[in-house]
């Protein structure tokens, strides 16, 4: 082997290696700014669009690869990118929560976020400011396994089905109509139409199957305040990972999808192509009436085996019951059993009125507002006051969760509209629901309580149905600052969500603020140090008074 050859193999061996052990830098350009789209066939309407598109195009790596995106703000507003579902150990900082663990990147400037991906599975990039993802900013990040043979079940294909609703006017708008006591519920805009994979639900392209593969589906719901029931009649879904944890195969008809959640479903196809197949994609909300044509609206898709093949049709079997995944029939396959609780928070949704008869929502006391400080900052620069929940300000609900505790939640929904919670910093095990006797001025009645058996799902998206309660438990192993929040974002904009501020001690002795990320706060006149009112020690002046 001559010299130059030899050191060709090496670098090439050592670039081979580097990207095994390391993985690859992706870098994506990201230029948030408005768009004027037509998105549902009747309305054009402004949008937040990347590069002067929608939909943003999805994401795809690996998992050990760095994801770097360097955003520019070309709104005229702050913005922010949250990756759901990416754990964020050792960079809370990288979280992208709006005033939570960052100010908002200031309109005509850039900001570059580092992702160290550790992940495999089905996550999701939005904005997290102002509910920009609502008005378009929001895409999949797909993160491939690099060993697929530690999967239950394998496959020969990755197929992306991501859904999203789309509402005819801007989310600033509808929130304006739904705060104003003199406009009557449901307010005008409050029947979205439904997109898939990007296109006006019904027009969406074909998904092509071949004879024999199997396909893994990855089900995206990005909708903001919608549910999406998936299935795909003549097949099998079996369900092999939610929210980026692997489960033991289930096989269902169908999936009901709260908004931020994600499967996986491996289809085995037919043998031959004789026949193409309809999928059904069904968007509906029961948080308002259902109107024939406006709510539920019924998507169908082609499953193409065969350009102009006749399509089956499957006669729904009255005699037989559709199965639903649902968030608690999983298990999770690493069998984890679940945790031993060292402390439980007991949090109750609700919603009241307040003055002016504005009606807002309460996760745990009052409704969340943001600090005025990013409660980060406030945990990384307040010493040891930083224990202390009161100097995170009243509206932040913050909760400070102890190094290495396993924590429980313990999230009672005693009120008529199902609400999908979402952790940032965690997966959490689902290890109890059941119907909640808690009513919203908090009397316990005694309800019974459904013993998880086994080995309970983990994932970062919980759906909380009309009275009940679940049970979550995370090990407090992830110093940081993390919302749980609900991701229907107009609950999320009247309240309904509280920050763990976890292990601030910790936390104090291992991160710390990269300093172009204090700057863009000071640019702005936001506070990057203080307590949540930027002030020192309990001095909460100038933070908005706790609505009553
Ligand atoms: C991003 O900001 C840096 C420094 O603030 C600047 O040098 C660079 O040109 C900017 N890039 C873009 C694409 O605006
Ligand atoms: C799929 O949609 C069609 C048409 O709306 C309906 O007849 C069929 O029952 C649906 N199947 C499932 C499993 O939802
Ligand atoms: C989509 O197509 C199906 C089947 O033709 C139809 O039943 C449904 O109403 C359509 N949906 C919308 C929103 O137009
Ligand atoms: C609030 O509602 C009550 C009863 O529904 C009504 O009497 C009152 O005038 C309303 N107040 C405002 C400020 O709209
Ligand atoms: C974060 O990293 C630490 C150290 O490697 C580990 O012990 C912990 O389990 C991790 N936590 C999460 C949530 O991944
Ligand atoms: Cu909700």
């Amino acid at each position: 082997m001559c010299t130059a050859m030899r050191y060709l193999f090496i670098f090439i061996l050592l670039a081979l290696l580097s990207s095994w052990c390391y993985g690859a830098r992706v870098v994506h350009n990201w230029d948030i700014g408005y768009v004027m789209v037509n998105r549902d066939g009747y309305n054009l309407r402004r949008a937040i669009g990347v590069n002067g598109k929608l939909p943003v195009p999805p994401v795809y790596i690996t998992v050990g690869d760095t994801l770097v995106i360097n955003v520019v703000n070309s709104l005229d507003a702050p913005t922010t990118i949250h990756a759901h579902g990416l754990l964020q150990n050792g960079t809370s900082y990288m979280d992208g929560a709006g005033m939570v663990t960052q100010c908002g990147i200031p309109p005509g400037t850039n900001f570059t976020y580092e992702h160290y991906v550790h992940q495999a599975g089905t996550f999701w990039l939005h904005g997290h400011f102002n509910h920009q993802n609502v008005d378009g900013l929001r895409t999949p990040l797909i993160v491939y396994d690099k060993d697929l043979s530690a999967l239950p079940m394998q496959y020969d294909e990755d197929v992306l089905v991501f859904m999203e609703e789309w509402y005819p006017v801007e989310f600033h708008t509808r929130m304006d109509e739904l705060l104003n006591p003199t406009v009557t519920f449901p307010p005008p805009a409050s029947f979205p139409f439904g997109l898939i994979n990007g296109f006006n639900g019904n027009e969406t392209k074909p998904i092509c199957f071949m004879p024999r593969k199997k396909y893994r589906l990855r089900v995206v719901n990005m909708a903001s305040t919608e549910w999406f029931k998936f299935s795909l009649p003549g097949h099998i879904l079996n369900i092999i990972e939610a929210d980026g944890i692997i489960s033991q195969p289930l096989a269902v008809d169908g999936l009901d999808i709260g908004p931020g959640q994600r499967y996986s479903v491996v289809v085995q196809a037919h043998n031959s192509d004789e026949f193409n197949y309809i999928y059904n994609a069904t968007l509906y909300a029961n948080f308002v009436p259902l109107l024939p044509g406006l709510n539920p609206r019924y998507y169908q898709g082609l499953i193409e085996y065969k350009r102009g093949a006749p399509v089956k049709t499957i006669a729904a079997d009255s005699d037989k019951k559709v199965i639903w995944a649902e968030d608690t029939s999983l298990r999770a396959f690493d069998m984890q059993p679940a945790l031993k609780v060292d402390r439980t928070i007991r949090l109750v949704a609700g919603s009241r009125r307040y003055k002016g008869n504005m009606t807002l929502a309460v996760l745990d006391k009052v409704p969340y507002r943001p600090p005025l400080a990013p409660t980060l900052f406030t945990a990384l620069s307040m010493g040891h006051l930083a224990l202390d929940e009161a100097i995170y300000g009243p509206q932040t609900e913050a909760h400070v969760i102890r190094h290495g505790q396993v924590i429980e939640i313990d999230m009672h929904n005693p009120t008529a509209i199902d609400h999908a919670m979402h952790l940032h910093g965690h997966t959490f095990q689902i290890t109890g629901s059941g119907p909640s006797g808690v009513s919203s001025i908090a009397r316990l009645d005694p309800a019974p309580v459904k013993k998880f058996s086994g080995w309970p799902m983990k994932r970062d998206t919980v759906v909380v149905a009309a009275f009940h309660y679940v049970k979550l438990r995370f090990v407090a192993d992830n110093p940081g600052v993390w919302l749980f929040h609900c991701h229907m974002d107009v609950h999320f904009a009247l309240g309904l969500a509280v920050t763990f501020v976890e292990a601030p001690d910790v936390l104090q002795r291992t991160q710390s603020i990269p300093k172009d990320m204090i700057q863009m706060c000071l640019r702005q006149g936001v506070k990057a140090s203080g307590n949540g009112a930027g002030n020192k020690g309990f001095d909460l002046s100038g933070l908005p008074p706790v609505p009553s």
